[in-house]
């Protein structure tokens, strides 16, 4: 199956060339690279999708046994907490493997130490570099990985420090008409920024809703601050600007298949053919923006709306946009000596990878085994759906109480 194909392909070239750094990088080969975060990354961020594609994961043991947060660097709070946190929680959900809660507990117990009513982005010796605003998308994206880290331990601090922030996040979003802009300051106040769904704003929008589900459908209030935003997106027709953006149909076709109203599905299918405009290159590969940027980073936004919208309208062609991309992917971004590349968008070159965090040319970064294939695979996955898990905005997965919400499937 062509899902898994590509898996073993990318783990391969990782686990040969890379085990152990947070990404496989290309120019000068062999070599692994660092996102900043020194937590073997890859390794822990793809093991729910090994373990999807039933495939073996050992290699990966001795770096969850390791990972910790290294207090003498300074730490991404949002990477950690998404990628490696969400990674770890993702496989004891699927293995309940004692060896994953022990690490979550030992990542946890760091970054918890950036709360102080809302996270802050970076933490270095156990306290946070001082700023004076965060992006909403840094600041409530956490909410789900706490609430889990409290479920398996029955430690309660993690849920609660993540729930105080995110409700001063939707009290701000209420008191400002819920178009509440990309920054706030460390009391959840507007500071700076525009009320869009793009890069730094994304994952809020995407965890009301989502931490609305996994929480038994039971917050009116959050389910209500989420519609009133959507309708203020859809009022000032504010569309798709870049690949980052193109998670947001996936989202509303979410939204609809859990009791939403019929426009959000009607807004996600006015918005994907626009996602789907960034795939007309030369050679077939997603492009990050209006081609500004000359590479893909072969990022999973539109394989996680194409999975969605497949799952939610039960529309064929949304599974062959996906092979067509899985198809242009495997022609160019697909190395001889194991691995993906984020190539160059006209000709599949693999650049030089020119380092540093968020540097994803040149490199195959963590999130193309956990997100871009795990959505891919998906699709004929039928125990794993919207409708039994909870995905996390890198797509890993916790487990959601069987009946609590009411959907239209
Ligand atoms: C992923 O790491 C997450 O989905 C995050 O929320 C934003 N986008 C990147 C990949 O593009």
């Amino acid at each position: 199956m062509a899902a898994v194909k590509a898996i073993v392909w990318a783990w391969l070239g990782y686990t040969n060339h890379a085990l152990g750094w947070d990404k496989l990088v290309f120019t000068p080969f062999p070599a692994g690279g660092d996102d900043g975060m020194h937590m073997a990354a890859t390794a822990i961020d793809g093991l729910d999708t090994l373990m999807l594609a039933n495939l073996n994961y050992s290699n990966a043991l001795p770096y969850v046994r390791d990972v910790k947060v290294d207090v003498s660097r300074r730490t991404n709070v949002f990477e950690a907490t998404i990628r490696i946190l969400g990674g770890l929680l993702s496989a004891h959900a699927l293995t309940e493997d004692g060896v994953f809660k022990n690490a979550a507990v030992r990542v946890g117990d760091e970054l918890v130490k950036a709360f102080d009513l809302l996270p802050c982005a970076t933490l270095y010796q156990g306290q946070c570099v001082k700023k004076s605003s965060v992006s909403i998308a840094v600041a409530g994206s956490n909410i789900l990985e706490f609430t889990q880290l409290s479920i398996i331990t029955g430690n309660m601090t993690y849920r609660h420090a993540a729930e105080r922030a995110f409700a001063a996040l939707i009290q701000s979003a209420k008191d400002n008409s819920n178009t509440l802009v990309s920054h706030v300051n460390n009391q959840a106040q507007p500071a700076h920024g525009k009320f869009s769904y793009g890069g730094e704003s994304d994952s809020f929008w995407e965890y009301m809703l989502k931490s609305w589900i996994f929480g038994g459908c039971q917050k009116k209030e959050v389910r209500n601050v989420f519609n009133g935003a959507i309708l203020n997106f859809q009022k000032k027709n504010i569309l798709p600007n870049s690949h980052l953006d193109c998670f947001f149909p996936g989202l509303l076709a979410l939204s609809y298949l859990y009791n939403g109203p019929a426009h959000h599905l009607a807004f996600a299918l006015r918005l994907m053919p626009l996602c789907l405009a960034f795939y007309k290159t030369n050679t077939g590969l997603g492009a990050e923006d209006n081609h500004k940027n000359k590479y893909t980073k072969l990022r999973p936004e539109v394989m996680e709306s194409l999975y969605l919208l497949w799952f939610v309208t039960g529309k064929g062609m949304y599974r062959e946009k996906a092979e067509e991309i899985m198809k242009a992917i495997n022609k160019h971004a697909k190395r001889p000596q194991g691995g993906y590349c984020g190539v160059a968008l006209a000709n599949g070159e693999c650049p030089k990878w020119q380092g540093g965090e968020y540097q994803d040319a040149g490199s195959m970064p963590s999130y193309f085994l956990a997100e871009t294939l795990k959505y891919f695979l998906l699709f004929s996955t039928p125990n794993f759906t919207p409708l039994t898990h909870v995905f996390t905005t890198e797509a890993h997965m916790f487990p959601l109480l069987k009946g609590a919400c009411s959907t239209r499937i």
